[in-house]
């Protein structure tokens, strides 16, 4: 038995906001889980606070699917993002007070390494396709196999996507939501041509991958995808909203363009009909956002059954805690795909301590014990929350549109 001693949450903004967990035992051995969730992050802390907390101390920190069980099977109100952070906190701390107590990196224990490393994409983005395509060459010098293209709209101001800053890429940009316009014609316009120049000027070998934020109907994004088989994408994200699983079959009648979705999903049931279905070639649910390393292996090992991989979410607003999780689980799995890769600030690695590092394409998680990354506190207080938001998205006539 491991006693749990304690639990606190620990809310810092070193460029921006990350809620974070660490639970101690009466070993001496902690351990810490992330539990961000962008622009409702002070949501999750409460439920973690008020609601996790309590039930968590005086537990067995050894008994993680036990407690998986308790907190998810045990509660009335079941799923949804804030709830599945918060699960995937304790659980994420749980697996790195194991790991540390056996003195073992943590993908030890989920089995050993299938791999060497694991295949990451970067991602180039400009306001034109030239400054686009000199982004990705930047990638390709530091070795990148596997580059994410997203270009301005010509004719619209802005495009979500786009940085101003080509390193940190922040999505949750105001302290109010602000507003994009967008428009499916000029954007379903420019996207093949952008990625006819990228083949054009690339080459062949470099995989490349496209974000479409949930912007189309289905019909639309069947379109989008046609249009761009000739390019040979990695993947197409996030063409359509999900909520509506069976969209998915009429893009796939349409295309052989891979398909990936589900950054913003938080349980296997947001993704069985299109795994069981095999209407997508990868499945992006993360550590975080699906409910920790013991839910996400029940997705991944679905998936396998279905030839899907996974492409794990891997934005800045995943703290480097869920990065390094994810890097210990996705060299663990045979149905592995690749992972996201986006630069966290200096400020952020600071307060994050972490064992994991790139080489030639690929993340390497380390051989410290447990999750190989902590939290220097002190160092976090340093920075305080503020408040922030991702941006919405009108048309041109000024209607809300999807995200
Ligand atoms: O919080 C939202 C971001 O994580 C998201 O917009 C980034 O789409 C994204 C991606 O693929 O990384
Ligand atoms: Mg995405």
């Amino acid at each position: 038995m491991l006693k749990i001693t304690d639990a606190r949450v620990i809310v810092t903004c070193p460029g921006r906001n990350f809620v974070t967990l660490k639970i101690e035992t009466d070993a001496g051995v902690s351990g810490v889980g992330d539990a961000t969730l962008n622009g409702r992050e002070l949501a999750v802390a409460s439920y973690l606070s008020d609601h996790l907390i309590p039930c968590l101390l005086g537990r067995d920190a050894h008994r993680i699917e036990d407690t998986w069980q308790f907190l998810y099977r045990g509660a009335y109100w079941r799923r949804g993002p804030v709830t599945m952070a918060a699960i995937a906190a304790v659980d994420m701390a749980l697996w790195d007070i194991k790991a540390k107590a056996a003195g073992l990196p943590l993908y030890q224990l989920l089995g050993g390494a299938c791999r060497e490393g694991l295949l990451v994409y970067g991602h180039a983005n400009g306001e034109t396709t030239e400054e686009t395509l000199r982004e990705a060459q930047r990638y390709i010098e530091l070795g990148y196999r596997a580059v994410r293209l997203q270009s301005g709209v010509p004719g619209l101001k802005s495009t979500y996507g786009v940085s101003s800053d080509k390193d940190f890429y922040e999505p949750a940009d105001a302290a109010l939501p602000s507003e994009n316009v967008w428009s499916t014609e000029k954007y379903l316009r420019s996207t093949p041509q952008l990625f006819a120049a990228a083949r054009e000027k690339l080459g062949g070998d470099i995989h490349l991958l496209h974000d479409v934020h949930h912007r189309l109907t289905p019909i639309e994004a069947a379109r989008l995808a046609k249009d761009l088989e000739p390019y040979r994408l990695f993947w197409l994200e996030d063409a359509v909203p999900a909520e509506h699983q069976a969209n998915f079959r009429q893009i796939r009648a349409h295309s052989t363009t891979p398909l990936a979705v589900g950054e913003v999903f938080n349980s296997i049931w947001d993704c069985k009909q299109l795994i069981e279905e095999q209407l997508i070639d990868y499945i992006r649910a993360s550590v975080l956002h699906a409910g920790g390393i013991t839910h996400l292996r029940r997705i991944a090992n679905l998936a396998d059954l279905y030839k899907v991989r996974t492409g794990c979410h891997g934005a800045t607003d995943l703290s480097p805690v869920t990065m390094a999780a994810a890097l210990h689980f996705g060299i663990s799995i045979p149905n592995f795909g690749i992972q996201e890769y986006m630069q966290h600030t200096a400020e952020t690695l600071a307060v994050f301590p972490h064992g994991y590092h790139y080489g030639d394409g690929y993340l390497h998680p380390g051989e410290a014990p447990g999750l190989g990354v902590d939290i220097d506190e002190a160092l976090a207080a340093q920075y305080p929350y503020r408040r922030a938001y991702l941006p919405i998205n009108r048309l041109e006539d000024g209607s809300m549109h999807d995200w």
